[in-house]
């Protein structure tokens, strides 16, 4: 099969990371990039060797050449430009958040859906290893039936000095980080029918909140919480760690700081490490978001050659920016939130 053609729009920050990724991706390449900003095409375009670089993705899909797109820009571009892509019949990989409202996602998830092509949330912590680690003890049947999870992410790094967006917008921590939190529960606990959420904003220095604890009744009867913090000064720095306690009928599972997985069942307790690994292009502590960029990219490249369904697809992500939309809305009106009616 012909190596797939990709294009990937947005060289910041993060997309660095995608970059070095999809070199390591078998059975696709990145053959274009495009960025609005003159300076980020030049540092992105001359560090992975791009001839093909454009200030202006309507240029780069006029001109095509390419079998799928990678949005990777902040949220508020994700909807043109994956309408753009839909346009054009172009599969599409789009950052989180999915969109800046859950009826811009709908109409994202629509657009694709019309035009018969694909579409992926780059939702990439369900993908880290530790993460995986603990389904696969889960999927096992070593604790029973789960009934009770926490998952948490509590930190005080410096987020905003490499994403300084992050303190400049009425949301922040639910919306950037709790999204991924809310998505492991969900991939982990299943699908979520209602919750009840809380903030607070600690850091005087940022617009939005930075901590959230968020109760989720999940549709199978289980119970967990959803904790996120960037506001926790602790001894040993944990991020970008996400902590998961799971208690079942028979046992419980425990992913503890460090990537220590223990799973205790019936025939006793075995601790493992669910370290991630250290990539070539990866450097701590990123090096466990990092390996699953590389996992995901990988996953979109084997589904399109397939023509499978990907685990974070448009679809499936609007039941996690549905959580999100409604802790926001709970935290404001302090009620229960019915996660079906969001969705309607
Ligand atoms: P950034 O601001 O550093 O980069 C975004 C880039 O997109 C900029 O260079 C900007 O010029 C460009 N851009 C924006 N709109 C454009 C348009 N219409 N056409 C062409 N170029 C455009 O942002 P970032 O920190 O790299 O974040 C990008 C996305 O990645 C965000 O949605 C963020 O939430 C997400 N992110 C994900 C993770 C993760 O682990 N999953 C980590 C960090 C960031
Ligand atoms: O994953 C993210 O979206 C990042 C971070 C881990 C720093 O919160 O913004």
């Amino acid at each position: 099969m012909a190596e797939l053609r990709g294009a990937l729009i947005g060289c910041g920050f993060f997309a660095i990371n995608q970059m070095h990724a999809w070199r390591d991706v078998q059975g696709a390449r990145i053959v274009a990039i495009c960025d609005r900003d003159p300076e980020r095409l030049k540092l992105v375009g001359d560090q992975f060797g791009m001839e093909r670089r454009y200030a202006d993705a309507a240029a780069m899909f006029a001109d095509g050449g390419f079998d799928f797109v990678d949005i990777a820009t902040t949220v508020a571009s994700h909807r043109a430009l994956v309408e753009m892509a839909a346009s054009y019949k172009i599969p599409a990989i789009c950052q989180k958040p999915f969109a800046t409202t859950l009826s811009d996602a709908k109409a994202m998830v629509a657009a694709c859906a019309e035009a018969g092509v694909p579409l992926m949330v780059h939702e990439n912590f369900r993908w880290q290893t530790p993460i995986q680690a603990v389904k696969a003890a889960l999927q096992s049947g070593a604790i029973g039936e789960p009934f009770w999870g926490r998952f948490s992410f509590r930190s005080g790094y410096d987020v905003f000095s490499g994403q300084p967006y992050l303190a400049e917008g009425e949301r922040f921590i639910i919306e950037d980080l709790g999204i991924h939190t809310l998505d492991i529960a969900r991939f982990i606990l299943g699908d979520v029918a209602s919750l009840t959420a809380r903030t607070k904003r600690v850091n005087p220095k940022i617009k939005g909140e930075d901590v959230a604890t968020i109760l989720l009744d999940h549709e199978n009867g289980a119970t967990s919480i959803v904790d996120v913090s960037y506001a926790s000064k602790l001894a040993t720095e944990p991020f970008p760690e996400t902590l998961i306690e799971l208690d079942g009928t028979k046992g419980s599972i425990r992913l503890s700081q460090g990537y220590r997985l223990e799973v205790n069942g019936p025939d006793g307790a075995t601790v493992s490490d669910a370290s991630p690994q250290l990539l070539s292009w990866a450097s701590r502590p990123w090096h466990n978001i990092q390996e699953s960029v590389l996992a995901i990219q990988q996953h979109w490249t084997d589904r399109l050659a397939d023509g499978g369904e990907t685990s974070t697809s448009g679809a499936d992500n609007l039941k996690t920016f549905a959580l999100v939309e409604a802790a926001y809305e709970s935290a404001a009106s302090r009620r229960v939130v019915d996660i079906g009616a969001t969705l309607k």
